[in-house]
């Protein structure tokens, strides 16, 4: 007998899907957020490493000192769409700000500063899978499988709507001053070069606290996955204990694991299709599938 799918639930926004515990106003009004010269933002697809550069750029700016037990990251740098303009404005600058937002509709300032940060869609979907079951009072999903969430995820109708959309529209500005476009995998790869990309891109004064090894060694401690997987618990506090932890596997490759051939074969033609005349196939040459 076939099992009926499952679909997470979502609230829905100027027509984005997005978290049902997310206030919709909030949502609303970061969307007129008015950016600002000195802000920073971090941007991506859901699950493609923003936690990780959250924190990066908050040791970044604390001179090397981790993220003190009782702050939490997501006050620290917080998310955009879930805690409105007036929250945003209200911060000291400058500010960073996490957001998943293509970038139409990330609010934008010339002189603001944009880190984008891509991972590939095989491992994205796992990745996100097992976010939308581990949060339910956002999505109502704890019995979803892989699959149910697959079909979603091809579809484009998850939270911040399709993946290939959100990517080609910021790869479309890679090249701009005000935006670094990284990869996760570049990142996994060599993490201690990305450090310094970033501190590059945010201005000499970041780069330059670099030279100090002890702030250095200690960022690039603690945003190792060891230590953030360990230290998840003190700033992640909404996933029920019996859920997959936030800071999960961190593995390039995982979604060797979930994926029939059949899967394989049809994220690979969206891949092809979506992302035809770009040279996106190239950010993760050995990775995709044919
Ligand atoms: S969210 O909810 O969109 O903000 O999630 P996001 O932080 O973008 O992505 C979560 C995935 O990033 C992995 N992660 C890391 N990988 C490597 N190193 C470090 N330090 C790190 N921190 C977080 C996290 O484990 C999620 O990936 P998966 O594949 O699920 O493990």
């Amino acid at each position: 007998m076939n099992q009926q799918r499952q679909k997470p639930h979502y609230s829905m926004c100027r027509g984005f899907r997005i978290p049902m515990g997310f206030p919709v106003t909030c949502f609303e009004s970061g969307l007129s957020y008015n950016a600002q010269p000195e802000d920073n933002f971090i941007v991506t697809y859901p699950k493609c490493g923003t936690t990780w550069v959250q924190h990066i750029v908050w040791m970044l700016h604390h001179d090397g000192e981790p993220l003190p037990v009782g702050k939490d990251i997501n006050l620290e740098v917080p998310h955009l769409e879930e805690v409105g303009a007036d929250f945003v404005a209200a911060m000291a600058s400058p500010r960073f700000i996490k957001t998943h937002l293509p970038y139409s509709f990330t609010p934008y300032c010339a002189d603001a500063k944009y880190i984008y940060i891509a991972r590939n869609p095989f491992d994205c979907v796992v990745s996100f899978y097992y976010h939308t079951k581990g949060f339910v009072k956002h999505y109502n999903f704890a019995e979803g499988t892989f699959n149910d969430f697959f079909e979603c995820f091809i579809e484009g109708e998850v939270d911040w709507g399709d993946y290939f959309e959100h990517l080609l529209s910021w790869y479309d500005h890679r090249q701009d001053d005000n935006v670094l476009f990284i990869t996760y995998e570049a990142m996994k790869a060599d993490t201690s070069n990305y450090i310094r990309e970033i501190a590059n891109f945010l201005g000499s004064s970041y780069l330059d606290k670099l030279n100090n090894a002890e702030i250095f060694n200690s960022i690039l401690k603690h945003t190792s996955f060891t230590s953030m997987s360990q230290d998840q618990s003190r700033w992640s506090s909404q996933r029920p204990k019996e859920m997959t932890p936030f800071i999960r596997k961190g593995e390039i490759g995982d979604w060797k694991n979930h994926f029939s051939e059949d899967k394989i074969a049809r994220l690979s033609d969206k891949f092809r299709n979506k992302t035809a005349g770009t040279d996106i196939a190239m950010l993760w040459a050995d990775l995709i599938p044919n």
